[in-house]
């Protein structure tokens, strides 16, 4: 393990279109095959200010009303994932914001089309995963460890 190498936590979120398409399941496989390991998961309706705050850095952009629209628009997952450099390992996972740019292999590479129902979000730094983790996990929502039999 380099200096580099460290255990983190990240936050990782299948929006409405991955539910919608029953993709789930082919999401967190992907992820749990990679090696990392499931923390905490909910299934949810997002309401408007926690998906404008979502969004913050992006609400002086042209997108940004269409992007909070579309992510109330239906149930979505929000999961935290740990692991080695996971939130790197999961953005690698995931692919290019448009998927016509993601790598055949990454999930939006493989599995869509268009940039706003691009199935998936990934925290992209370990600041903004600590910021959306918070934003939307209580810490009784973290299983960490199996239960002594
Ligand atoms: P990503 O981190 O890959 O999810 O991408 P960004 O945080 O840059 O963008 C967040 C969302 O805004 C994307 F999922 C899609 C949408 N978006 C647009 O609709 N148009 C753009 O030009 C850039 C992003």
């Amino acid at each position: 393990m380099t200096s580099e190498e460290h255990i983190e936590r990240t936050f990782v979120m299948v929006k409405p279109d991955g539910v919608q398409r029953k993709l789930v399941g082919e999401i967190i496989s992907r992820l749990e095959k990679k090696g990392l390991e499931l923390r905490a998961l909910r299934l949810k309706n997002l309401d408007i200010e926690t998906a404008r705050k979502h969004y913050e850095e992006h609400k002086e952009q042209p997108f940004y009303d269409h992007l909070v629209y579309y992510i109330t628009s239906g149930p979505i997952i929000v999961m935290a994932f740990e692991g080695f450099n996971a939130v790197r390992a999961v953005r690698q996972l995931v692919g290019a914001t448009n998927p016509i740019e993601a790598m055949p292999g990454s999930l939006r590479g493989d599995l869509c089309l268009e940039k706003v129902r691009n199935l998936v979000h990934a925290a992209d730094s370990q600041e903004a995963a600590q910021r959306e983790l918070r934003l939307h996990f209580r810490s009784e929502d973290y299983v960490t460890q199996m239960r002594q039999r």
